[in-house]
């Protein structure tokens, strides 16, 4: 056996959920036995969903840095730990072995340091899909500084915004990045992001695309120089920051149904012992598989299956510069047959994206090193799973249909690969230490009876080494989020169905959050982002099925601007929503309107607005709660 705590079969799964429900506490510390740990645990877990207060391995000491690199030099230093394939398939892969990748990280620990970051400190990532960003991650573990990585595609107004609120001091960036036929901007969108905020002392520049850039005296930067000086005095090692297990190990943004993004906080030893045993475990990882995970790190799925989950347990993680549309719908497919990846860990939005090309892509293609695949991101059609199944997997890989969030660290229901039934459309079952709850409108639990179906909103009533520990500067914005709607429980904002052997199927978002490809984003974000539109008076977004996205965004908008054509106004829109957000909020559809439907007090019925965009105009409730139910009418007969 390669992992002392790998499931085996599906009699294992059942004994090991069991006990760790009985005895959380002795199963979790005894997973947490097998980590490099500077001091052990004073206690396993103190906690109420109250306050709400997680401590998990209160008193340990360790370094997530040294469980990723320096625990497996002697064992594993000359395999591949990283390897890398970039956007354009001409140019030549890259592979760090563990040994490589170690000394990368020291060097640029050194580089962070004689930059002026201490342990604690807010630094920010916003760098494209290669190698450099995981090293920067990682070395900002090593000495105890707080990563918060900002994905590629949000503008530079999202950034302030995140640099604000996290009060980043230090950035770590390149000129730019490829992305299929586009070179994105990365250091002149900071730039911008820069203007008016003083408080940022350091811009590290990494040199990717030879974009031109603009280098301000004292402030920025190129990664290359201060690499050289760390060569020259020789310095290959670094010792890693002695971190409490509960100290922050990064931020990371993610939208509500209110207001801003929150910054989820997640801790050093917790997070590490959850995303390695989830790792290990759903997709069953055996040492020498090539794991290709094709998130960005910029999302938390590329955090914890790119790099720590897959690092901390000594395996081979493969990452891509690039999408998989670039050069064309079969570059997935070369890379799995170019690395002999064994496991495929991906998003049902490109799957139904390369779908959309047929089975010409996949012809020349061999894929027989593939073992198993995984899906996360979004609830999976059938069609599309069938289609993965079949036509990448050729009916020999188990799909694992991963659900989980940004705020729990790691997968939460999944089958097991292999070991625990897959069914196409179900995340199915809870891992060990995951115990779910459905509850009614009213927040009243409905228990499982074996035999019976049920269906609800998720909750998760016990804590697990992964879970979000805070929002950052904002204790009770995390509260409120997510242990208020139902006291005592952790809220997930998804909706789910239970059926008689106690599988999970997702059935999407029950608040007013949209999952665009996957993404998260809130309705009241667009909203605000809209509505800085100087023609803009008023508008409502919600979302509606879409066949490749999932959900498309849809908005209504009361326009006063300046007389022109429709088509000309919603190109000015969209140009605003990519200004403030970033274009993967641009709403696919828009229709101007002159009233929105509200209820007497002023709220918006976002219902009836859903069903309209939906297309079902017929049954559209009871309307008349509303202050003007002629609007309806207006905004029925104008549905693009
Ligand atoms: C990991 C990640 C979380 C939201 C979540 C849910 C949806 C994720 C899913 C899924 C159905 C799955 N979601 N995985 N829905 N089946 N397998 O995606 O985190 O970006 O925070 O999104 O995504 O709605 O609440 P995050």
């Amino acid at each position: 056996m390669s992992y002392p705590h790998q499931i085996t079969s599906l009699d294992d799964y059942k004994s090991t959920y069991k006990k760790s429900i009985e005895d959380p506490e002795g199963f979790w510390a005894s997973v947490a036995d097998n980590f490099t740990w500077r001091k052990k645990w004073d206690s396993v877990l103190n906690w109420n969903f109250t306050e709400p207060k997680v401590e998990w391995f209160k008193g340990a000491k360790l370094n997530i840095s040294e469980n990723c690199l320096d625990r497996h030099l002697e064992t594993r230093g000359d395999q591949p730990a990283l390897l890398w394939e970039a956007n354009d398939p001409e140019e030549h892969h890259r592979a760090l072995t563990y040994k490589k990748l170690y000394e990368k990280v020291c060097q640029f620990a050194h580089v962070l340091k004689n930059n002026g970051v201490q342990k604690g400190d807010r630094v920010c990532i916003y760098m494209g899909m290669i190698p450099e960003l995981p090293i920067a991650v990682l070395a900002c573990a090593r000495i105890g500084a707080i990563h918060s990585v900002i994905f590629g595609g949000f503008s530079a107004q999202s950034i302030a915004d995140r640099l604000i609120d996290a009060q980043a001091e230090y950035i770590i960036t390149c000129d730019g990045a490829f992305r299929g036929a586009k070179d994105i901007p990365l250091k002149s969108v900071i730039d911008d992001a820069l203007i008016g905020i003083r408080f940022v002392k350091k811009v590290i520049v990494y040199t990717r695309t030879h974009t031109p850039v603009s280098m301000i005296k004292g402030r920025d930067v190129w990664w290359d120089d201060e690499i050289k000086k760390v060569e020259t005095l020789g310095l290959h090692d670094f010792e890693p920051e002695e971190m409490d297990a509960e100290d922050p190990l990064f931020i990371l943004y993610t939208s509500g149904s209110t207001g801003k993004p929150k910054g989820v906080v997640h801790t050093c030893g917790g997070y590490m012992v959850y995303t390695n045993y989830s790792f290990v475990n759903v997709f069953q990882y055996q040492p020498g598989d090539i794991h290709f995970c094709t998130a960005d790190i910029g999302w938390i799925t590329g955090h914890s299956y790119i790099v720590y989950g897959p690092l901390s347990a000594g395996a081979s993680s493969l990452m891509f510069e690039g999408v998989p549309t670039f050069p064309d719908a079969s570059r997935f497919w070369k890379i799995v047959d170019k690395f002999k990846v064994n496991i495929l860990y991906t998003a049902p939005t490109a799957l139904r994206s390369l779908m959309s090309y047929g089975d010409a892509p996949l012809q020349d293609s061999d894929l027989s090193s593939l073992k198993v695949l995984g899906t996360v991101g979004e609830p999976i059609n059938e069609e599309a799973w069938h289609w993965y199944d079949q036509k990448v997997g050729k009916g020999k890989c188990p799909i694992v249909d991963t659900w989980w969030q940004t705020e729990n660290g790691g997968i939460l229901i999944s089958n097991i690969a292999g070991i625990t039934p897959a069914r196409a459309g179900w995340a199915t079952l809870p891992l060990p230490g995951i115990q779910p709850v459905l509850v009614d409108e009213k927040g009243i639990e409905i228990p499982y009876k074996e035999g019976e179906t049920a269906s609800g909103n998720l909750c998760i009533k016990f804590p697990w080494p992964g879970i979000l520990r805070t929002t950052y500067g904002d204790h009770e914005r995390c509260r409120q989020a997510y242990f208020s709607a139902y006291p005592g429980l952790y809220f997930t904002g998804d909706g789910a169905l239970r059926d008689s052997e106690g599988f999970y199927r997702i059935t999407g978002r029950v608040d007013d959050v949209l999952n665009v490809s996957g993404h998260r984003i809130g309705t009241a974000e667009v909203e605000n982002a809209i509505n800085m539109h100087a023609g803009v008076i008023e508008s409502a977004v919600v979302g509606y099925p879409h066949d490749i996205k999932g959900q498309g965004i849809y908005a209504f908008v009361i326009y006063n601007g300046r007389e022109d054509s429709d088509e000309r106004n919603r190109k000015d829109i969209l140009a605003t929503v990519t200004r403030i957000i970033g274009a993967i909020a641009k709403p696919d559809k828009i229709q101007f309107v002159t009233g929105l439907p509200k209820t007497r007090s002023g709220k918006i019925m976002r219902r009836i607005l859903r069903k309209i965009a939906e297309g079902e105009m017929k049954n559209l409730g009871d309307t008349s709660t509303l202050l003007d139910p002629g609007v309806v009418e207006e905004i029925k007969s104008g549905k693009l």
